[in-house]
C-alpha cells in the first residue's frame, strides 16, 4: 500500500517545496451496473488502494506535472494549456485545470506529484481517483472549495468533456464520498445517498482476471446507445421516460418488439438492475446477506446474458466461487469486458477462499489472478503530517 511520508519526500526532494497532499480511493462496486448515466441506483464502496496527490505553487508560471507510475515529468505554460486529450496520462490532470479554468478560476503554476496504486485498466476505478485527487489539489491550491457531489460531478466532466470517455457519475462519486465500512446506495438522478453498512464480520474479495478494461473502447459506448435506443421508444410511447430509470419491465413487454434485438436485452439489465440495487440495500440493512448474495447471482447473469458486458475469464472466476467456503455472492464489478469480480466473503473465509480462487483460475487459464481482500476505505480527503 501507499506510504504518504515517502511520497511527500518524493515531491520535496523534486520540487523544493513542501507539498499539500490528497488521497482519493478507487472503488468497487457491489451492484448496480451500467445504471448511473440512465439516472438510476448503483451501491458502489471506495477501496484500499488508491492514488496520491501532492501539489505546491510555483512562481514561473508553470505547471509541472510528474507521475512516480510513470516516473515522467511534463511541464506546461499555465497561460497556454492543451485544450485537448493526447491518450497521456496527463490527460487526467490537464483536464481537471481544463474543466476548472472553463469555471471562471484562474489557474497559476504548480507542480504536481502523483502515485497511485489502484490496478490500471482492472473496473477499479483508477481514473475516478486520479481526477479526484488531482481536483481536491488543485481546488486548495486555488483556495476553492465545492462540495462532495460537486466535486464529482466537475471529475466526471474531466472525463466526458476532455478525456473523452461517455462515463457516468459512479466511480468519481464514489472516490469523493465514500464512507469507511459503508457501500452508498447512491440515486445518480439528484445525487441523494443512503449509506448502507457492510458487516464487519464480511469481507471484500476483489479478483483481477488480468483481462484489460477500458470504458474508452467501443463496447461500453456500444452498450449505452443500445440501452438509450430502447429508451427513446418507450419515451416515444408514453412520454416522461427521458432515462431508463424512468422505465419499467412492463414497458418493454408492450413495445419491445419495436426495439432491436439487442436493444430490449441491453434496457432489460437496465431496468431489472435498478430494482436489484434498490433491493440489495435493502437486505443490506435487514442483515439479509442470503438475499444480497442471490441478488449478485442474478446480477451477474443478467450482466452476462442481457448486457453481454462480461467476458469468458470474468463468468469463470464467477462460477469457480460459488462452492468455496464463506461465499456469499460474486458478481463481475465496473464498466465489463474485463476487469474484476467482487466477492462477498465471511472473514474467516476470506483468505482461504482468495488462495482456492486464485489456484482454481490459475489451473483453469494458465493465469495468475490478483485477489485482494479489502475493506470499504472512506473518500478523498487531505493528509495531514
Ligand atoms: C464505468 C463507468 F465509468 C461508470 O460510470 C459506470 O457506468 C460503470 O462503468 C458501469 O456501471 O466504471
Amino acid at each position: 500500500m501507499h506510504d504518504p511520508a515517502a511520497f511527500r519526500s518524493l515531491h520535496l526532494a523534486r520540487f523544493h517545496a513542501e507539498p499539500a497532499v490528497f488521497v482519493a480511493p478507487g472503488r468497487v462496486n457491489l451492484i448496480g451496473e451500467h445504471t448511473d448515466y440512465a439516472e438510476g441506483f448503483v451501491m458502489p464502496a471506495a477501496i484500499d488502494f488508491a492514488t496520491l496527490a501532492g501539489i505546491s505553487p510555483r512562481t514561473d508560471g508553470k505547471i509541472v506535472l510528474y507521475s512516480e507510475n510513470y516516473t515522467e515529468e511534463r511541464t506546461f505554460d499555465a497561460a497556454a494549456m492543451p485544450t485537448k486529450a493526447s491518450k497521456h496520462w496527463t490527460d487526467y490532470p490537464l483536464g481537471v485545470v481544463a474543466i476548472l479554468a472553463g469555471e471562471g478560476n484562474k489557474i497559476p503554476g504548480f507542480s504536481l506529484s502523483l502515485w497511485g496504486d489502484v490496478p490500471l485498466g482492472s473496473g477499479l476505478s483508477s481514473s475516478a481517483a486520479l481526477e479526484v485527487a488531482t481536483m481536491l489539489a488543485v481546488t486548495s491550491l486555488i483556495g476553492v472549495t465545492y462540495p462532495g457531489p460537486v466535486l464529482a460531478r466537475l471529475c466526471q466532466r474531466v472525463e466526458n468533456e476532455f478525456v473523452g470517455a461517455n462515463c457516468g457519475i459512479m466511480d468519481q462519486f464514489i472516490s469523493a464520498n465514500g464512507k469507511e465500512n459503508h457501500a452508498l446506495l447512491l440515486d445518480c438522478r439528484d445525487l441523494s445517498f443512503k449509506l448502507a453498512p457492510i458487516p464487519p464480520d464480511v469481507a471484500l474479495v476483489i479478483a483481477n482476471t488480468m483481462v484489460k478494461h477500458s470504458i474508452a473502447g467501443g463496447d461500453y459506448a456500444t452498450r449505452r446507445a443500445e440501452s438509450e435506443a430502447a429508451c427513446a421508444i418507450i419515451n416515444g410511447h408514453r412520454g416522461g421516460v427521458p432515462f431508463l430509470r424512468d422505465a419499467t419491465l412492463e414497458d418493454l413487454e408492450k413495445w419491445g418488439h419495436e426495439m432491436a434485438p439487442k436493444s430490449l436485452l441491453r434496457a432489460r439489465h437496465v431496468i431489472s438492475e435498478n430494482l436489484r440495487t434498490v433491493a440489495a440495500e435493502k437486505a443490506l440493512e435487514k442483515g439479509d446477506l442470503v438475499e444480497v448474495g442471490r441478488l449478485m447471482a442474478e446480477a451477474h447473469r443478467s450482466y452476462s446474458e442481457d448486457f453481454e458486458g462480461s467476458c469468458v475469464e470474468a463468468d469463470a472466476m464467477v462460477a469457480l466461487a460459488q462452492d468455496l467456503p464463506g461465499l456469499i455472492g460474486a458478481r463481475l464489478t465496473g464498466g465489463g469486458f474485463g476487469g474484476c469480480t467482487i466477492n462477498l466473503v465471511e472473514r474467516k473465509h476470506a483468505a482461504a477462499f482468495a488462495e482456492a480462487l486464485g489456484a482454481r483460475y490459475t489451473a483453469k487459464f494458465g493465469i495468475v489472478p490478483q485477489i485482494h481482500v479489502c475493506h470499504a476505505s472512506g473518500g478523498a480527503h487531505r493528509l495531514e503530517f
